[in-house]
Parts: structure tokens; C-alpha cells; sequence
């Protein structure tokens, strides 16, 4: 059983120095532990929702002067009394402000254990609680808008709704077992078929919104493969428009992967700098770096297979390119059998003559034609990214998932609704109907916490930081 009847104190603000830093306490007796250290004023005799200025003192000293902030529950985040110290934000004043409020009684909160509270006391479900610890580690615009609209209570309004559609029905099914002998229908078995068509529907779409999810909340790994000297590290520098990887006209000079991130129209993207592939060397290190670049390509959501597009002309325009030979290069083979997404990138156009370019183009269709030393048509393949992952749906407006229990789940909620479309395709007895809406109805509840065990509450508040 949780225990809900002590008072938890945490440090809010990240370590490190700030201007200021919160501590929270929350719990029954959170305002009178803020009283005993808080001679200002009784805060027990003011209003909820005001703040109040004064000096924190113990045995005679002033710690700080700081501001509380008084919340009574249930009007607050938990639903229990809260206040919120905010003072200079010194680890020294911080640790000391902890210390004072433990004496008086308070507990050290656990990670997210304000949020567990939040939950327990019915001021979130579960998914909206989640989508807190989401929104915290938001890093880009679209896992800030997908977080936003999950805690807003959006993804819970979807379930809600098919919830609610299921339980009428599963009543109306029921209701036809307490009178089985006289043969009556109350649920209207068309119409239930055609809403248990939209539900699958409607969960059909928030499954398929979460490859997309997984892409806004963890964004995508970007392998720069390619032989050695074909511009990948410059690649990278263009990208980030900084000089972050060295670059040198020696071939072998990247010797381990480099990563940075990079925000593409809101969806981050991880780039990886790898070394040169080329198939005799016989230098340990170099052979090192390959056999990372290798993995980093396995590993990678998309690759960006750069080629030195100057290598496939021999100065005749005429027979310039040759698309065929790049299509043999071992690492593109490999690319091929990996099933990878990749984009096949040709760099250095700037030396490449108009009818060289145009060659190069016809033979190797799709290739995008680039000069990454002079950021030339780096855009393109930028854009050529955020295509490859993003489709036009980032834009959309409905439920994103982004969280896996919740996939996992739905996944389990379709499943079920496939057994009821196949029980009254093959007319079953409402007995057995509503065993399956039953178990459709657990799943749903799973995600939003109605069905739910300590264990898995644990589990899931013990990715929280401390202080939420
Ligand atoms: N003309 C031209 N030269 C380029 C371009 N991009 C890179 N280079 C040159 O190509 C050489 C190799 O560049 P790097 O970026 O170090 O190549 P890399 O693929 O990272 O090479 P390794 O790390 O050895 O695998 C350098 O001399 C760069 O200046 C380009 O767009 N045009
Ligand atoms: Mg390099």
C-alpha cells in the first residue's frame, strides 16, 4: 500500500547554482512544518493560492530570505497541502532548507512521488501523469506539442469516449443474460458492429501514430556512412553549421564515431560521424573505427550514404557517370541487404562540370547532389529527412503516442476488438461477447491507470526525477 499520510519534501530546481531554487513539501502537515521554520507569519491563517515573503531561521539564524507559495489542497497539484519554498538557489541554502523541514517531520519524497500523489489523489490519470515526466524531457517542438496535448487530458478524452461506448454495450449484453431464457436482444448487434468498427478504427490510427511517436520522443539516429575522404565530416559540420568534426584531405581521418544533435522543423535528429569503409586496410585502429561505423549503420533509423560523386566521372562528360559501379560498392550492398532507409548523397558537385552533374543524376536516380564544403543543396537533404520520417503528419493535430507501455497496450485493445468483430461475425453467445469487451475494457484501463498494481505504479514514477 502506498502511504499517502506523511509529508514528503524534494528539491524541485536541478542541481547546480541558480537564481533560485524551489523546494515543494507536500502532505497533510506541509504547512505546518513551513510554520515552524517561517516566523513571518502563521501560514495556516492565510488564504490558499498566495505568496508570502519572509526569512527562514533555525536556532536562531537566518538560512535565507525567501518566498512561500501556499497551496490548499485539494486545490493543488497532489491534492494535498502544499507549499513551495522558493529561495536563493545555493545548493548549501537548498540542503539545509531539506534538512530543516526532515527535523520537523517531513520524508524525503521518492522520484515522482508528487506526480504518484497527483495520480492517487484522482488530479490526473495516468497517461496525463506520464505525459508530465514527457513533457519535462521535451527537447524539441514536436515532443513539447505531443506531451502538451496528452497531459491536457487529449489522448485520456479518446480513451474515455471508447470506454464509455463499450461499457453501454457490455450493460446491454449483460442485461440480455438476466433474461437468456426469454430470447431478447437489447443491444442492437449492427449497431454495435459499426461502432465496434470505428473503435478499431480510431485505435488502428493511434497505433500506426506511434512510429511517428517514437520518432518525436526519441528522435532519429543518423548514420554519415561512406568511404574514406567522400566529405562525411564536412557533411556533418555543414549540417550543424559548426566546425564540430576534423576535417583533412587525408583519407582515415575520422577514427571513431562523432554524435551531435540536430533540429530539423522541430524533430531531432541524432548525427553520426563515422569512419571512412574501405575494404583492405590493414591499420588496427582504422579497422576499429570500420567495424563501429558498421554497427552505427545497423543501428541507425536512417543512413545517409555519401559517395564522392567526383569519382564516377573520368573528365569525359559524355560517359561520365557510372551508377551501376556505385550500386556495387560493397557498403551500399550491405545497405541493400539491411533493409535500412537510406538516401544516397553525392558530394563534391562543385567540381563536377553542368553535363557531369546532369550524367551523374540520370544514372544514379533519386541521388540528391551536393557540395557539402561550400553548403551547397545541404538543405535539400535536410529536407529530404524530415520527409523521410515526418510524411506531412507532424503537422496533425489528434493524439501522437509516444510512449511504449501505451503502445503495447492499444496493441492489446486491437487484438480485442478483432476477437469481438469475429464473435458476432460468427454470432457467439453474448456470454462469451462480453468476456472480450471485458478484457478490451482492462487494456484501456490499463493506459489510463483504472486497471493498474503498485508494482507497475512503482515501476513508472521511478523514471521521474526527485521534485515532481
Ligand atoms: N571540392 C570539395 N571538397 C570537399 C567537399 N567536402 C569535403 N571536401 C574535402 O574532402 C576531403 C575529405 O573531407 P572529410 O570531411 O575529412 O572526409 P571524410 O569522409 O570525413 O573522411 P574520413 O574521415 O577520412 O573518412 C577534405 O579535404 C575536404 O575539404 C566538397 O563538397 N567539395
Ligand atoms: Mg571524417
Amino acid at each position: 500500500m502506498f502511504v499517502l499520510t506523511d509529508t514528503i519534501v524534494a528539491i524541485a530546481t536541478p542541481p547546480g547554482e541558480g537564481a533560485i531554487g524551489i523546494i515543494r513539501l507536500s502532505g497533510a502537515d506541509a504547512i505546518v512544518i513551513a510554520n515552524s521554520i517561517f516566523p513571518a507569519k502563521d501560514l495556516s491563517a492565510q488564504a490558499t493560492h498566495t505568496l508570502h515573503f519572509g526569512k527562514i531561521v533555525a536556532n536562531g539564524q537566518i538560512i535565507d530570505e525567501v518566498v512561500m507559495s501556499l497551496y490548499k489542497g485539494p486545490k493543488s497539484y497532489t491534492g494535498e497541502n502544499i507549499v513551495e519554498i522558493s529561495c536563493h538557489g545555493s545548493g548549501y541554502i537548498l540542503q539545509q532548507i531539506v534538512s530543516l523541514c526532515v527535523q520537523q517531520g517531513a520524508r524525503m519524497a521518492r522520484p515522482g512521488e508528487f506526480t504518484l500523489r497527483a495520480f492517487l489523489n484522482g488530479k490526473l490519470d495516468l497517461a496525463q501523469a506520464e505525459a508530465v515526466a514527457d513533457l519535462i524531457a521535451s527537447q524539441s517542438a514536436s515532443a513539447h506539442k505531443a506531451a502538451i496535448h496528452t497531459l491536457r487530458g487529449g489522448f485520456s478524452h479518446d480513451l474515455a469516449r471508447m470506454r464509455d461506448d463499450l461499457v453501454q454495450f457490455s450493460a446491454l449484453i449483460e442485461l440480455e443474460l438476466d433474461f437468456a431464457e426469454e430470447d431478447v436482444e437489447f443491444a442492437d448487434r449492427t449497431k454495435f458492429y459499426a461502432l465496434i468498427n470505428e473503435i478499431t478504427r480510431a485505435t488502428q490510427q493511434l497505433v500506426n501514430s506511434f512510429r511517428l511517436g517514437n520518432v518525436i520522443k526519441n528522435g532519429v539516429s543518423v548514420a554519415i556512412v561512406g568511404k574514406p575522404n567522400a566529405g562525411k565530416s564536412t557533411l556533418l559540420n555543414a549540417l550543424l553549421n559548426e566546425e564540430r568534426a576534423i576535417v583533412s584531405d587525408i583519407a582515415g581521418t575520422t577514427r571513431d564515431t562523432i554524435e551531435e544533435t540536430l533540429n530539423i522543423q522541430g524533430i531531432l535528429f541524432r548525427l553520426i560521424d563515422t569512419a571512412g569503409i574501405r575494404e583492405h586496410s590493414v591499420d588496427v585502429i582504422e579497422l576499429k573505427g570500420i567495424e563501429r561505423s558498421k554497427e552505427a549503420m545497423n543501428k541507425a533509423d536512417v543512413v545517409v550514404y555519401l559517395f564522392d560523386s567526383t569519382q564516377f566521372t573520368d573528365g569525359n562528360s559524355q560517359s561520365a557517370a557510372n551508377g551501376t559501379q556505385l550500386m556495387e560498392d560493397e557498403t551500399m550492398t550491405l545497405l541493400q541487404q539491411s533493409g535500412v532507409q537510406y538516401i544516397a548523397v553525392g558530394n563534391k558537385a562543385d567540381v563536377l562540370s553542368a553535363d557531369e552533374r546532369q550524367n551523374l543524376q540520370q544514372q544514379i536516380p533519386g541521388a540528391l547532389l551536393i557540395s557539402a564544403k561550400d553548403n551547397d543543396n545541404v538543405h535539400q537533404l535536410k529536407e529530404a529527412l524530415y520527409n523521410l520520417v515526418a510524411e506531412g503528419s507532424i503537422q496533425q493535430e489528434g493524439t501522437i503516442v509516444t510512449n511504449a507501455r501505451h503502445f503495447a497496450a492499444l496493441q492489446e485493445v486491437l487484438n480485442c476488438l478483432y476477437d469481438i468483430k469475429a464473435g458476432l461475425d460468427n454470432n457467439i453467445p453474448g456470454d462469451l461477447i462480453s468476456l472480450d469487451i471485458r478484457r478490451c475494457l482492462h487494456y484501456l484501463g490499463e493506459i489510463t491507470g483504472q486497471v493498474t498494481t503498485e508494482d507497475k505504479l512503482d515501476y513508472i514514477f521511478s523514471k521521474f526525477c526527485i521534485g515532481k
